[in-house]
């Protein structure tokens, strides 16, 4: 798949660590999510109860075929051997993930996005050529990442989101309360885990993370 950067707009990560490995509340809210308006999905299973081998491969492609029914792009967190197995659209690494050149190397017909929370590797980030997008954050604190780097704030992501000409996309601590500061930024969009996750109405929270208002 070509990278558009529209895609970034409503972007939904998550694993099965985030439902407390309830694997059928994991896909349920991945089809709620993908019915309304999401536009990627991130396969992450990372963190202590994270699945690997032939289970993650199992979900994973449980995963693949419901985005695949709404037409949405299929990224796969720091593993370049399930994204090709599973025939991703993207693959997105971290700064302490594989190491973004080889990553670039390797990965064939998939664009690749990486995460930067600061000045410098945002620096580093422009030296490398062929990265699709930008993940900056975390934006705000979060329950969701265990080693995550320090917050930055709405200002520092603006000041990121800014110098680059890359397409970027904020992620960490965002829900329907803050969204508003995080897209006044210039940023084509949002990630979020829990916000949707743990959404008990996944429909209202996407149409508020889109930045619509329900008043
Ligand atoms: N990378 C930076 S923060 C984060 C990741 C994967 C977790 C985001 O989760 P939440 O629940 O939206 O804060
Ligand atoms: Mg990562």
């Amino acid at each position: 798949m070509k990278f558009n950067k529209a895609i970034l707009d409503m972007y939904l990560v998550a694993g099965t660590q985030n439902v407390h490995g309830n694997i059928d509340s994991f896909l349920s809210q991945l089809e709620a999510a993908c019915r309304h308006g999401i536009t990627a999905f991130q396969y992450r299973e990372k963190g202590p109860s994270a699945l690997s081998g032939t289970r993650k491969l199992e979900i994973g492609r449980l995963a693949h075929d419901i985005t695949q029914k709404y037409h949405v792009p299929f990224i796969v967190d720091d593993d370049i051997e399930l994204a090709n197995q599973l025939n991703a659209d993207g693959l997105h690494v971290g700064q302490n993930d594989t190491d973004i050149s080889q990553v670039l190397q390797d990965a064939h017909n998939m664009f690749v996005g990486l995460s930067i929370n600061t000045k410098d590797e945002l620096h580093d980030a422009q030296k490398v050529s062929g990265i699709a997008y930008l993940g900056i954050g975390p934006i705000f604190s979060t329950q969701s990442k265990r080693d995550a780097a320090p917050a930055i704030g709405t200002q520092n992501l603006h000041q990121l989101s800014q110098a680059t000409d890359l397409p970027t996309v904020a992620i960490g601590g965002i829900n329907e309360h803050n969204v508003q500061s995080v897209r006044q930024a210039p940023v084509d969009g949002v990630a979020v885990i829990s916000a949707i996750m743990n959404s008990s109405n996944v429909a209202a929270t996407i149409y508020q993370l889109k930045g619509k208002s329900l008043l």
